[in-house]
C-alpha cells in the first residue's frame, strides 16, 4: 500500500529530511493528472509564473526575449482541477504526513508551493541552494512538501538535489546571499554542497521533504517537459503568522485518517 507508513521512511525523514515513496501514484492517477495539466499548458491557463519572472540562472531575460513566455509554475494547483484537488487531499499522502508531523490534524497550505512545477526544454532555469522556509512565516519551521514525479526525474531533466541532514542544522545569516541562497563562494558552503545527492525519481514516485532541507535543481537538458505537482502541509497546531504572505489564504484541513 503506497500510503502505509514505513518505519524506515520515517527514520530516513528524521535523519535526512526527506525520503522518496516509490510507485506512490497509480498509473490511472498519474495519466489523469498528466492529461489535465497538459490541458492547462497549451494554451497557458493562469495564474502562472514564467521563467522570465523568476530570473534564475538560464531564464530568458524578460517576457519579450526568446522563450520569454515559457511557464515555470502553474499556480493555485488546489483550485485548478478535480484531479489536482484530489491529489492535494490524497488519503495515502495524509497517512504519511500524519506520521511525519505527529498529528492527525494536517492542513494543506494554499500559500506555498500549491503549484505544478514545469521545466521546459530550451528555456528552463536552474534553482540555487535554498531552504523553502526562508520566505515562509509559521509558528514553527515544521512544514513538509510532497513533490510528485509525473514523469521520470533525472539529473539531465532538472531533478532536485538535496543536502541530507541540513534540516537539523542552524546556518548563520552570513552563509546566505541577499536572496537567501547559499553563497557558493564560501569554503564552508562548498564542503556542504559536496554532500549533495540527486533525488532521481521514476514516474509515479513522491518525494516528502522538510521545509528546512537545502535543495537545488538544474536545467532541463532533454527534449521533454518535466511536470511536477507540489503541495505543502503543516500541523493544525502550527499556524501561519497573521498578516504575512503565509496567511494570504486559509489552509485546508485534510480528513483525519485512522
Ligand atoms: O525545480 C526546481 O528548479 C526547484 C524548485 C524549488 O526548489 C522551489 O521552487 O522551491
Amino acid at each position: 500500500m503506497p500510503g502505509e507508513p514505513k518505519n524506515n521512511n520515517l527514520r530516513a525523514f528524521a535523519k535526512d529530511g526527506y525520503f522518496v515513496a516509490r510507485n506512490f501514484l497509480s498509473e490511472t492517477q498519474r495519466q489523469g493528472l498528466q492529461a489535465s495539466i497538459q490541458g492547462d499548458l497549451a494554451p497557458l491557463v493562469g495564474p502562472a509564473e514564467l521563467e522570465a519572472d523568476v530570473g534564475y540562472p538560464g531564464a530568458p531575460g524578460d517576457r519579450s526575449a526568446e522563450g520569454g513566455s515559457t511557464p515555470r509554475r502553474l499556480l493555485h494547483a488546489y483550485a485548478r482541477s478535480d484531479k489536482l484537488r484530489a491529489l492535494a487531499l490524497d488519503t495515502s499522502a495524509t497517512v504519511v504526513l500524519s506520521q511525519l508531523l505527529g498529528t492527525e490534524q494536517v492542513q494543506l497550505s494554499q500559500c506555498h508551493h500549491n503549484c505544478v512545477m514545469t521545466k521546459y526544454p530550451g528555456f528552463s532555469s536552474a534553482t540555487l541552494w535554498h531552504q523553502d522556509i526562508r520566505y515562509w512565516s509559521f509558528d514553527r519551521p515544521e512544514l513538509i512538501s510532497v513533490w510528485y514525479a509525473l514523469g521520470d526525474e533525472l539529473e539531465e531533466n532538472g531533478a532536485l538535489s538535496v543536502i541530507p541532514g541540513t534540516h537539523l542544522e542552524n546556518f548563520g545569516r552570513g552563509r546566505l546571499d541577499g536572496n537567501l541562497f547559499l553563497r557558493p563562494e564560501l569554503e564552508e558552503n562548498q564542503a556542504l554542497i559536496e554532500q549533495a545527492k540527486v533525488v532521481e525519481m521514476a514516474a509515479g514516485d513522491a518525494l516528502f521533504f522538510h521545509c528546512r532541507l537545502f535543495h537545488a535543481a538544474g536545467r532541463n537538458l532533454t527534449q521533454q517537459v518535466k511536470i511536477s505537482p507540489v503541495f505543502t502541509y503543516h500541523a493544525q497546531s502550527n499556524q501561519p503568522i497573521p498578516e504575512t504572505s503565509s496567511d494570504r489564504l486559509p489552509s485546508i484541513a485534510l480528513s483525519k485518517v485512522t
